[in-house]
């Protein structure tokens, strides 16, 4: 195939790319500076932040995506978390904000914990929480998930699902993780078909379990979804039930917001300012939705409500709300895309709505919202989503020895065709998101 290959991981591959980019940073980047000067702004003060963020990389997302009717794998797939590890290497190396992955098992699987470990911490990677998996059966397992897991109605399989966590927990504490997000899809597809409150309760006693196997400096994170793969009722269906389970199970047990796990229209940042003042806002799954949760790529149909997300982000930061330490992921299905290229630029666009968030003038917006000014309180958040970061986010990445235009540096290298060739294709057919 054609193309020369350079390793995108290579820094002087990057630093030569940026070589032709540096001077229209540099210029874009005084002229905001001038511009924010005059609001006031630090423009540096802002970059060296927005610098410091990081999202952990789902490695179930590295792969094509698809959906119950098909996925079309693309060229040069990664056949095993060892080859997702190497693109999580590439995106981290190219945009500078993606230092952590977060495994999904059993389908991250692997017999040598410790050589995962190793490889990350040579692509200078590090793991975020680890995700248990009951919403499927797999080969040879004993009891199936069919009507449930950690809420079945038969112990047996309650307590195969406890102990499936616990291995997550295991496993995760060998690969240097802190956490362990627990999302079940039980529910009902009737009304009737489940008694709601005894299927709650049989999931308190099951996360209970979990929980006192959770090591001293963990945390549970608790991820509601509104419906999927049950469509009449789902046993942790909105934020409600998720915080009524985290404040039953205790301090190590926080909330987890995936954004495409509510119905269109909800407001997300007010679900995210409630948790922050319940001091239980664990962390997100950041994507975007126009229907259902359709993990699109993040920011790519409603960035308006993302920067809203970060507005209360960045004021809890402000106003120093106490336990607030929440954990970024992304969690998207990339059906269309390169799963690198997307993810990159849903990193990116995480670090824009995040950068944009520290430009808005708290005292001013509180002084507008203590005189019911509406128009200016409204006003003074346009402000801040309206103003072009780009020169920021460029700059941060030039800071981190990262690519100044991560996407094209990725072509350049011509990675995933080196990868095609690596990569033998897998016949796989049929659905499925992974
Ligand atoms: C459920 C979910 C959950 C993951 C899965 C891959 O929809 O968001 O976070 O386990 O996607
Ligand atoms: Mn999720």
């Amino acid at each position: 195939m054609a193309g020369t290959y350079s390793d995108p991981r290579d820094r002087s591959f990057i630093a030569d790319g940026n070589a032709k980019l540096l001077k229209d940073v540099e210029a874009d980047y005084a002229a905001l500076g001038a511009i924010l000067s005059r609001r006031g702004v630090d423009i540096d003060a802002v970059t060296a932040t927005v610098a410091s963020f990081g999202v952990a990389i789902p490695s179930w997302g590295v792969g094509t995506g698809g959906t119950r009717f098909a996925r079309f794998p693309g060229i040069g797939e990664p056949r095993n978390v060892f080859e997702k590890l190497e693109d999580c290497g590439v995106i981290h190396s190219l945009t500078g904000a993606t230092p952590t992955v977060s495994l999904h098992l059993p389908w991250d699987h692997t017999d040598d914990v410790p050589a995962l470990r190793q490889r990350a911490t040579a692509l200078g990677l590090g793991f975020d929480a680890v995700n248990s998996n009951t919403f499927q059966d797999r080969p040879g397992q004993k009891l199936s998930y069919k009507f449930g897991s950690l809420t079945h109605t038969d112990a047996a399989v309650r307590a195969q699902a406890v102990e499936h966590n616990i291995d997550c927990i295991r496993i995760g504490q060998l690969l240097g993780s802190k956490a362990l997000t627990v999302w079940i899809g039980d529910g009902a597809n009737f009304p009737g078909q489940q008694h709601l409150g005894r299927a709650f309760e049989r999931y308190l006693e099951s996360t209970r379990q979990i929980y006192a196997a959770l090591p001293a400096d963990w945390r549970m994170l608790i991820e509601h979804k509104m419906y999927e793969p049950a469509f009449y009722a789902t046993v942790i269906q909105d934020w409600g039930s998720s915080l009524l389970a985290a404040q039953t199970l205790g301090p190590k047990a926080f909330c987890l917001v995936d954004l495409g796990h509510h119905a269109p229209n909800v407001n997300i940042e007010m679900i995210v300012s409630r948790l922050v003042h319940a001091r239980r806002l664990g962390g997100f799954h950041f994507n975007d939705s126009k229907y259902g949760d359709d993990d699109l790529d993040t920011g790519s149909i409603d960035p308006y409500r993302l920067f809203l997300v970060f507005n209360e982000l960045v004021d809890a930061q402000w106003r120093q709300a106490p336990d607030f330490q929440p954990a970024h992921m992304l969690d998207q299905s990339h059906n269309v895309t390169d799963p690198i290229e997307s993810l990159m630029t849903s990193a990116i666009e995480l670090q824009r709505a995040y950068a944009q968030a520290l430009l808005v003038d708290r005292q001013v917006l509180a002084d507008y919202q203590q005189q019911n000014d509406a128009l200016m309180a409204a006003q003074t958040l346009k402000r801040a989503f309206t103003t072009d970061v780009q020169p920021i986010l460029a700059r941060a990445r030039l800071q981190k020895g990262a690519a100044i235009d991560p996407v094209a540096a990725y072509r350049r290298s011509n990675y995933r065709l080196e990868c095609a060739n690596k990569r033998p294709a897998s016949q796989s057919f049929g659905g499925g998101i992974v």
